[in-house]
């Protein structure tokens, strides 16, 4: 901590100038030559936007300042009493990256007027915090206008009276007004998933609080794990008893791993490395599993390592992108082409499935972005034209089974590709954030200058 502590400083002063992110980073034209390629990479970039702008335009008209748009009932939907615009603001550095400027500019105005935190309501802070938080920062620092700052400050004060426990690790909801806590029973992704945003919070406030109270909820959930460096899926956050000692990484854990790895490179902290390099070897060690049908990564007890089962679904997905974030491009290819092999199993990936006999679990498809975002950081560090294509056809299935005349919409079961009345707020931040960004060669968007939030929301990186 005492490391990050003294980079933080130094960044503190590095990034005090808060100009457009956009400004400051571009693509030099060498790196990317025009080619047969790129002309159907501009192409397929531009059906990403206009496909952005089809969605979009099914929310303004039909749940404008609802957190979200039921697409099939055509009417708004908020999570709690109140509207905390979950889609605007989680949709609005996508607009920002797509150059839809009056769309931006509509959304900034409906932010500044209608978004209110002190309101006496419950909210699920893991949720909160990756997409409004979160997409507050990016805004900030993609839009420059200081009210960005001023509101996700606001909503982190509110955020962080959930990391009142005895052991420092957050309780999984918290009142926005009175701070009132519940919810002990948590999980490592709803414990570990803040460093990202509190660091950079702590960056542009000058004030280290949040840092290190991001820092001391993910130290103390890695003291929990096991022998085998192995984390459990389910813990007590006052007492640090393990719950539930399967682990895996899937939903409820994965982005712990993800911040732990991101984290440890964003702020360049040494503590977050020494406990990445156990984790992951831990991780390669005793949960993936290689299958004559490719690479994957199941589930294990947390203490004898012992496999468990042999599930793997959407979710998971995410973790081809972080392997080779991490340097493994060879594990990080293998895994991508077995997210591929997911994909078209039924033309769209189901949420589990069993990788030993390909048969599905959980048929559902909410509209998640793990396989696009994959195929994009893939591609960012390989150049192999077979993750464009890869996108190219995941992104023609989207439209073929998941489009709707106002919108897109989640479907009940991949197998039967029968629609449900839901579309998230993450298919506007992330699934087709990462779609546009695998073609765009605009230069708008460094890759190798940014680091993405668990909910695609970009930060500058400390130079
Ligand atoms: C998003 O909210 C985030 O990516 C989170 O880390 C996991 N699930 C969804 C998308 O599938």
């Amino acid at each position: 901590m005492r490391s990050s502590f003294l980079y933080l400083i130094a960044f503190i002063v590095s990034m005090s100038n808060t100009a457009a992110l956009v400004a400051q980073t571009t693509i030099s034209p060498s790196q990317t030559p025009e080619s047969a390629q790129s002309i159907e990479k501009l192409e397929m970039a531009e059906l990403v936007r206009a496909e952005f702008l089809h969605a979009w335009n099914g929310y303004k008209t039909y749940a404008w300042g609802y957190d979200a748009l039921k697409p099939l009932s055509k009417q708004g939907h908020n999570w709690y009493k109140q509207s905390l615009l979950m889609t605007p603001v989680d949709a609005f550095d996508t607009m920002i990256l797509m150059d839809l400027t009056e769309e931006a500019s509509e959304t900034k105005e409906l932010i500044f007027a209608k978004l209110n935190f002190d309101v006496d309501m419950e909210v699920q802070n893991f949720e909160v915090s990756i997409r409004i938080f979160a997409g507050l920062l990016s805004a900030y620092e993609l839009d420059g206008d200081k009210r960005f700052l001023v509101l996700a400050e606001d909503m982190a004060k509110r955020l962080m009276k959930a990391f009142n426990s005895p052991t420092g690790m957050p309780y999984r909801y918290v009142n926005l007004k009175t701070g009132a806590t519940s919810g002990p029973i948590s999980n490592p992704a709803e414990i570990g998933t803040y460093l990202v945003e509190y660091g950079i919070l702590s960056k542009h406030t000058g004030n280290p609080i949040y840092y290190q109270t991001a820092m001391k909820a993910m130290t103390a959930l890695y003291s929990f794990r096991s022998s085998l460096n192995l984390t459990a899926e389910g813990i007590n956050v006052e007492t640090g008893e393990i719950t539930n000692p399967v682990s895996h990484i899937s939903g409820c854990i994965d982005s712990y791993l993800e911040y732990m790895l991101k984290g440890a490179i964003l702020f360049n902290d040494s503590t977050l490395q020494s406990m990445w390099t156990p984790t992951i070897e831990a991780v390669n060690n005793y949960l993936a599993d290689q299958k004559p049908n490719g690479l994957w990564y199941g589930q294990a007890e947390m203490y004898t390592g012992e496999r468990i089962s042999t599930t793997y679904g959407a979710l998971d997905a995410f973790f081809a992108g972080t392997l080779a974030m991490h340097g493994d491009l060879k594990r990080a290819a293998d895994l991508q082409q077995s997210n591929y092999l997911m994909w078209m199993l039924h033309g769209i990936e189901p949420e589990s499935m069993n990788y030993s006999t390909m048969e599905v679990e959980n048929g559902s498809y909410i509209l998640r972005p793990e396989n696009f975002e994959s195929a994009y950081y893939l591609y960012q560090y390989t150049h192999d034209e077979k993750y464009l294509e890869m996108g190219k056809s995941m992104f023609e299935n989207l439209i073929t089974y998941c489009r709707t005349d106002l919108a897109f919409a989640a479907l009940k079961d991949v197998r039967t590709k029968e629609k449900r009345d839901y579309m998230e707020s993450f298919f506007f931040a992330e699934t087709l954030k990462y779609a546009y960004l695998l073609f765009d060669e605009s230069g708008k968007l460094d890759f190798n200058k940014v680091i993405f939030n668990t909910e695609a929301h970009p930060y500058r990186r400390i130079e």
